[in-house]
């Protein structure tokens, strides 16, 4: 971080460090409506976080410190800021809804491309919807299997959950990542071949995991269908590769384009989001996009004191470089967000786990947090009690849905009652005096005692809908790409998952060879070498 941005972040600290939250909120009767902001559908209150007008301000000019309006139009108009790879990062194309728009990458419109793709993804998506499309023999499709990794599976299976609701019920989805051959055998035991879709979704058509579960997938249908030809109609990919997809045995007919500018965390508005269109429909899928769209237009053009991104982002960053908070907790009051958290993990923690700066050298700050978290109110009854009186000083982003698809009495009321209670505890703690005054014996009262001053922000849409789901994702997109340019880092690679995967294929053919080579260090050709003893090798 330069010496303007620190001095920037030193003043935010400065001013934060004054005065808890509880005494924030004595000093100032308007601080909530102050502290709160609206776009694309989500209200967020930012009221009880350790900032008042001055930190804030610090915060903001942090922001332009970093160039961060000059960084957004770089992004957005197509320059190639991903400099690792030498590509553009043009997920917000996706979902330009303005029929006029022109994007250009390398002197080329490609809005024509995605506005061609996502017509063919509808048609698509009708044709299995309505039954037009049907398997070898004649029979409807009634299961879609999508089997992708990271990337490729996480936004699916995020959304296809978070948007039950809108899906078609006749129709039976399943996602497929592991490697372990538990996952595929379990989800193939509940499919009928004769009525089943793969979906292959790999941008590189080349990922171990999906590549192995794929060909398995597929000697399983040919099998029970008992001919080659039965591939054209049950499996599809959705790819970058072209030829990779055609060397699998895929018609390339049946292959759902996207491009080298869209990150595999950032796939979900490409067709990488095939399988969801097929669950709620093309006109859901539209909804979607827009809801993406909103929030870009917001990131793009509000200021930044009034900006959703840029404020989540900046209040992140005085916690984890101002306060040393490590970590990070995102917990949705929705169960349908379920894999919310999850897919978050993915997004922050592969775009801004960096310890490279973006002139490669060693970076002097903290970069992404770790991020975890489940859904209220399961976690009330586990983690809870260490945010509450923890040593740990751990954030959290509550998000709500005002409106429930599924009223059952008074259920609803309790959800929404427990998450602005915990926020409330969250801030306002009880003091020794509140714990006496309510008859606390006095060797309890320490235990009973909560310090208070957690921040949190709290997230409310008016209810869980194709276009609020779609601005939630997009908001935390633009969040997580805030950071990356304070903080000066690549937020669009992931070198760090690359190791891994090379590393992977030489240990394959140690425990399948004749004689393993020995080259490992001692405890690798240990374990190695007692997994062939195993299994008999
Ligand atoms: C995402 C990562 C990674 C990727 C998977 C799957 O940004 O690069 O999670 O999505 O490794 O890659 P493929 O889509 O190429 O199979």
């Amino acid at each position: 971080m330069n010496d303007e941005k620190a001095k920037w972040l030193d003043a935010a600290m400065t001013a934060s460090s004054k005065k808890t939250i509880k005494e924030l909120f004595a000093a100032d009767p308007r601080r909530a409506k102050r502290f709160s902001a609206e776009a694309a559908g989500w209200f967020l209150d930012y009221s009880k976080n350790r900032v008042d007008r001055k930190a804030m301000k610090a915060l903001v000019r942090l922001a332009e410190a970093s160039n961060l309006r000059e960084e957004i139009e770089r992004m957005f108009t197509g320059e190639k800021i991903n400099r690792t790879e030498n590509r553009a990062v043009l997920h917000t194309a996706l979902r330009n809804c303005d029929p006029a728009a022109k994007v250009m990458v390398d002197g080329r419109d490609v809005m024509p491309d995605v506005r061609a793709v996502l017509a063919r993804m509808g048609d698509f998506a009708d044709a299995v919807r309505s039954g037009g499309w049907r398997g070898h023999t004649g029979r409807r499709i009634r299961f879609v299997v999508n089997i992708g990794i990271g990337g490729s599976d996480l936004g699916p299976v995020m959304a296809n959950l978070a948007l039950t609701p809108y899906a078609k019920r006749s129709l039976r989805f399943f996602f497929v990542s592991n490697v372990d051959s538990t996952h595929l055998a379990e989800t193939l035991r509940q499919v009928k071949p004769a009525e089943t879709l793969f979906i292959i979704a790999s941008k590189t058509f080349t990922t171990q995991e999906t590549m192995s579960n794929a060909a398995a997938a597929r000697a399983w249908l040919v099998e029970r269908l008992g001919d080659e030809a039965a591939v054209a109609k049950h499996f599809v990919a959705v790819s970058t590769a072209e030829k990779e997809v055609a060397a699998f045995g895929i018609d390339t007919a049946n292959m759902f384009v996207f491009w080298d500018w869209v990150g595999g965390r950032y796939s979900l508005p490409s067709a990488i989001g095939l399988s969801l269109m097929i669950a709620i429909g093309r006109n859901n899928y539209a909804k979607f996009l827009k809801g993406c769209w909103k929030m870009d237009r917001h990131f793009r053009t509000a200021r930044f004191d009034r900006n959703l991104p840029v404020i989540l982002a900046l209040l992140g960053i005085l916690y984890s470089n101002g306060y040393g908070a490590e970590t990070y907790c995102c917990l949705p009051y929705d169960q349908y967000l379920a894999r919310f958290p999850a897919y978050l993990q993915q997004m922050d923690m592969e775009s801004n786990g960096k310890s490279t700066d973006r002139s490669g050298k060693p970076v002097d700050c903290a970069t992404g947090p770790i991020e975890w978290g489940e859904p209220g109110t399961n976690g009330q009854h586990s983690f809870y009690q260490l945010i509450h009186q923890g040593t740990h000083l751990i954030p959290c982003d509550f998000i709500g849905c005002c409106r429930t698809h599924n009223p059952i009495g008074d259920l609803h009321d309790k959800l929404m009652a427990n998450l602005f209670a915990q926020t409330e505890a969250l801030a306002f703690g009880k003091t020794a005096e509140e714990c006496r005054a309510e008859g606390v014996p006095e060797d309890l009262v320490p235990f009973r005692t909560f310090e208070g001053n957690r921040p949190t922000n709290t997230l409310l849409c008016k209810e869980l809908t194709p276009e609020t789901l779609g601005a939630l994702i997009a908001l935390y997109e633009h969040k997580i790409f805030t950071q990356g340019i304070v903080l000066d880092i690549f937020s669009f690679d992931q070198w760090g998952v690359q190791l891994g995967k090379v590393l992977a294929k030489g240990v394959l053919s140690d425990l399948t060879a004749a004689t393993p080579s020995g080259r490992h260090d001692a405890s690798t050709n240990q374990l190695i070498a007692r997994y062939r003893a195993a299994v008999g090798r």
